[in-house]
C-alpha cells in the first residue's frame, strides 16, 4: 500500500452507478469544508451518457455522465479515486476495470457479498500496481475538511456534530462502517477530532487492512495518534501487533477489538459482518486485545472505557506539546433541499399547476373523485368517463348514452372526407400512427367536423333572443357568416344524413326537452327553402342537442352552460370520435402496404 496521504482538498472521484443521495452528500460535505471544486468529477452510468444536475452549495452544477469507466477516466485524468456503488454481482469486474486505469489510485467498493475469490484477485492486482482498495462491504472513508467517500459519516448534522468539516489530529481505522460513525462522535468529544477515518469493511478479505492504514497514518505528519476499532474473527489485528512489535508504528495507538461477548454464547457466533465470527481462540476479541496490549497499544478493559483512554492519550500529547490546539471554524450552512423543507413545514412553495379532474396520488387513480375500481365495478362506460373528466360530474344514463351515440356515429365517415384523406396520405408517406392521426385531426375546423361549438353558440343565441329562423339566417347572411351546423357536401333535403335522424330520434325519446333541436329543425326548413344542400348536418344536430342536454338534465347552472358553450367543449366530441376512424384508416393503409400517394396531374388545373 502506498504510504501517506490518500486524499486532499483537491481530490476528485469518479462515481460508479448513479446514486443521487450519496453523491449529493459528498457535494454537501465539499461545500461544508469550503472546497473550491466538487469532489465528484464524473459519474459512470453504464449505457447512459449526458449530465446529472446536483447542488454544490447554493449553485446547481451539471456533472458529466459517462457510459464506460474508460471514457470517464479519459475525460477526467485528475480524478484518481473510484467510488464503486455497483451491486455485488458486478462490483468485482468494474473495480478491476477501474484499477487498470492508469489514472485511478484508490478504489472504494461499497457492495457486500462480493465473492472472496474475486476480492483476492483485486487485492493482488492492487498490491502489484501500488494501488489502494478500500472495502468491499465498506461505507468508505473520510479525510476531515477535505474529501469524503459516499455515505461515510451519515447526515450533514452528524458531520457537523463530529466536526468533520475541519481536520483534527486523530487517524481512525475500523472494520465497521456503522461503528465508525459512533467513533467519529466519541473522538470529536474527547480530542480535537479526526484527521482521517477509514472503514475497511467487514469481509474476511478486506482490500486494505487495519495495519495498512495505521502504518499510512504513521507517515502523515498531521496525524498525532491512531484509534483502531477491530472486531472478533480473522487475524487482521495481528499484522498490527507485528508492526507495533517491530517498532514500525511510532505514534500512540489506542485500540479495542469488539466482540468480547462472544464467549457468553455456547456455540460459534456470527455477527453482522461476513468476517465477524468467533473462530479459534486466536480470533477471539479477548486474545486480540491482549496481543495488542502486549505489543504496546493502549487497550482499555472494556468498550465503555475506550473513550476515557482515547482522551488520556490525547491529553498526554497536548501536555507534551505534540498537539497544538486547533482554531475552531464555523462551517457554512448547507441550503436545505426544497422538498425536505416543505416536508418539515419550514417553507411553503407555490404550485405551478392546478388540476381538478383527476388524481393519481392515492392507492388508485380517481376521475373527478371516483376511484377506478368503482368505474369498473359499477359498469361505467366511455360516456360516464367523459362526463367525469370533461364535466366533472356523473350525468344521468340517458346523457352518457347520448354522448356514446355521438362518439359511435362520428367515428368515421369514409375515406373521402378531409380528415381521413389527410391521414391516408400521411400513412402512405410512411409516417407513424401518431403523425398520421394528427395530420387528419388538424383538418377538423369550422368547415369540417369542428362546427359543433359554433352551431351551439349561434343556435343558443338566436333561440334565447327569440329570433325567427328567417331573422337568424338572414342576419347571419348580412354579416357574411355561414350558419354553422347547416350544409353538407353530399347530403341533401331528399337524402338526409342518417346520423342526424338517429340522434334526433334518441333525443325525442329520452330528453326531457328538445327545444333547441326543434329550433334548429325550423332553421333547416328555412335554409332548405333556399338551397337543397343546406340541411342540418351532424355538427348542427349535436350542437343543438347538447344545448338541450345541458339545459334539460338539471345538472348545470345557467352560468355553467354559458361557460361550456363559451369555452367550446363540444368539438371535443368530434375530435375524440373521429380519432377512432383515423386510427383505423392508418392501420388500413399500413395493412394494405399502400405506396406513396401522388396526386394525378390530370386532376390539377394548371393556370396562370
Ligand atoms: N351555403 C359544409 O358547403 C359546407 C351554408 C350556406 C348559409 C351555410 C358548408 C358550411 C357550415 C359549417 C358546417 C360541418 C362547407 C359540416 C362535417 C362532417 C362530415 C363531413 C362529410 C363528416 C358545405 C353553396 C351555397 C353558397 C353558400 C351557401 C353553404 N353553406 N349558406 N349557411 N351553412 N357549413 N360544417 O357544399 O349563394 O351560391 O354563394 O360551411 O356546419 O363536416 O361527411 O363530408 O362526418 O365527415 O361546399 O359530415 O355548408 O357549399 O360552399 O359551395 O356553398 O350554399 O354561401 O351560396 P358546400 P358551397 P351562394 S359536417
Amino acid at each position: 500500500m502506498a504510504t501517506g496521504q490518500l486524499f486532499s482538498r483537491t481530490t476528485q472521484a469518479l462515481f460508479y452507478n448513479y446514486k443521487q443521495l450519496p453523491i449529493q452528500r459528498m457535494l454537501d460535505f465539499d461545500f461544508l469544508c469550503g472546497r473550491e471544486t466538487p469532489s465528484v468529477a464524473g459519474i459512470i452510468n453504464p449505457g447512459a451518457e449526458g449530465f446529472q444536475k446536483l447542488f454544490f452549495g447554493q449553485e446547481e452544477i451539471a456533472i458529466p455522465v459517462h457510459s464506460t469507466i474508460e471514457a470517464a477516466s479519459a475525460a477526467h485524468p485528475t480524478a484518481d479515486v473510484f467510488i464503486n456503488f455497483a451491486s455485488f454481482r458486478s462490483a468485482a469486474a468494474s473495480s478491476m476495470a477501474a484499477l487498470k486505469q492508469p489514472t485511478i489510485r484508490v478504489v472504494a467498493i461499497i457492495a457486500e457479498g462480493v465473492p472472496e475469490s474475486d476480492t483476492k484477485q483485486l487485492i493482488a492486482y492492487a498490491r502489484a500496481n501500488n494501488k489502494v482498495v478500500i472495502g468491499p462491504a465498506t461505507v468508505g472513508g473520510i479525510q476531515a475538511g477535505a474529501f469524503k467517500i459516499g455515505d461515510t459519516a451519515g447526515t450533514i448534522d452528524n458531520i457537523i456534530q463530529c466536526k468533520l468539516y475541519r481536520p483534527g489530529s486523530v487517524g481512525f481505522v475500523s472494520k465497521s462502517g456503522g461503528m465508525s460513525n459512533e467513533m467519529y462522535n466519541t473522538i470529536a468529544r474527547v480530542t480535537d477530532g479526526i484527521y482521517e477515518g477509514i472503514a475497511i469493511g467487514g469481509d474476511v478479505f478486506p482490500g486494505s487492512t487495519l495495519s495498512d492504514h495505521v502504518l499510512r497514518f504513521n507517515n502523515i505528519p498531521q496525524v498525532k495518534m491512531m484509534v483502531v476499532l477491530g472486531e472478533l474473527g480473522g487475524r487482521d489485528e495481528y499484522s498490527l501487533v507485528e508492526a507495533l512489535k517491530q517498532g514500525k508504528v511510532t505514534k500512540p495507538v489506542v485500540a479495542w477489538v469488539s466482540g468480547t461477548c462472544a464467549r457468553l454464547f455456547k456455540s460459534e457466533v456470527q455477527f453482522g459482518h461476513a468476517g465477524a465470527k468467533s473462530g479459534g481462540e486466536m480470533e477471539s476479541a479477548q486474545a486480540k486485545n491482549q496481543a495488542l496490549r502486549e505489543a504496546g497499544a493502549v487497550v482499555p478493559t472494556s468498550y465503555e472505557a475506550f473513550e476515557a483512554v482515547i482522551k488520556e492519550t490525547f491529553d498526554q500529547l497536548v501536555e507534551e506539546g505534540k498537539i497544538t490546539p486547533i482554531k475552531e471554524v464555523t462551517p457554512p450552512q448547507i441550503p436545505e433541499d426544497l422538498n425536505s423543507a416543505i416536508k418539515s413545514g419550514k417553507v411553503r412553495a407555490p404550485t405551478h399547476i392546478i388540476s381538478t379532474i383527476s388524481d393519481d396520488r392515492g392507492e388508485e387513480p380517481c376521475y373527478a373523485g371516483v376511484p377506478m375500481s368503482s368505474i369498473v365495478e359499477q359498469g361505467y362506460g366511455v360516456g360516464d368517463v367523459i362526463s367525469l373528466l370533461w364535466f366533472k360530474r356523473s350525468l344521468p344514463r340517458y346523457c352518457t348514452h347520448f354522448i356514446e351515440i355521438c362518439i359511435m356515429l362520428c367515428a368515421d365517415h369514409g375515406p373521402c372526407v378531409s380528415g381521413a384523406h389527410n391521414t391516408i396520405v400521411t400513412a402512405r408517406a410512411g409516417k407513424d400512427l401518431v403523425s398520421s392521426l394528427v395530420s387528419g385531426l388538424l383538418t377538423i375546423g369550422p368547415r369540417f367536423g369542428g362546427a359543433i361549438d359554433d352551431a351551439a353558440r349561434y343556435f343558443k343565441d338566436a333561440y334565447d333572443r327569440s329570433l325567427t329562423p328567417y331573422e337568424f339566417v338572414e342576419g347571419m347572411k348580412k354579416q357574411g357568416i355561414r350558419v354553422p351546423g347547416i350544409g353538407h357536401r353530399i347530403k341533401r333535403g331528399d337524402n338526409r344524413d342518417k346520423r342526424v335522424e338517429l340522434l334526433q330520434r334518441f333525443a325525442r325519446t329520452h330528453f326531457p326537452s328538445v327545444k333547441y333541436m326543434e329550433y334548429a329543425v325550423q332553421v333547416e326548413t328555412y335554409t332548405l327553402s333556399k338551397a337543397n344542400n343546406l340541411v342540418l348536418n351532424v355538427d348542427g344536430a349535436i350542437g343543438s342537442l347538447f344545448l338541450d342536454l345541458l339545459a334539460g338534465s338539471g345538472m348545470f347552472t345557467k352560468q355553467e352552460i354559458d361557460e361550456i358553450v363559451e369555452i367550446g367543449y363540444l368539438n371535443g366530441l368530434f375530435v375524440l370520435a373521429r380519432s377512432i376512424g383515423l386510427i383505423g384508416h392508418t392501420f388500413d393503409q399500413k395493412r394494405l402496404k399502400q405506396p406513396l400517394y401522388r396526386h394525378p396531374w390530370e386532376d390539377v388545373l394548371y393556370t396562370k
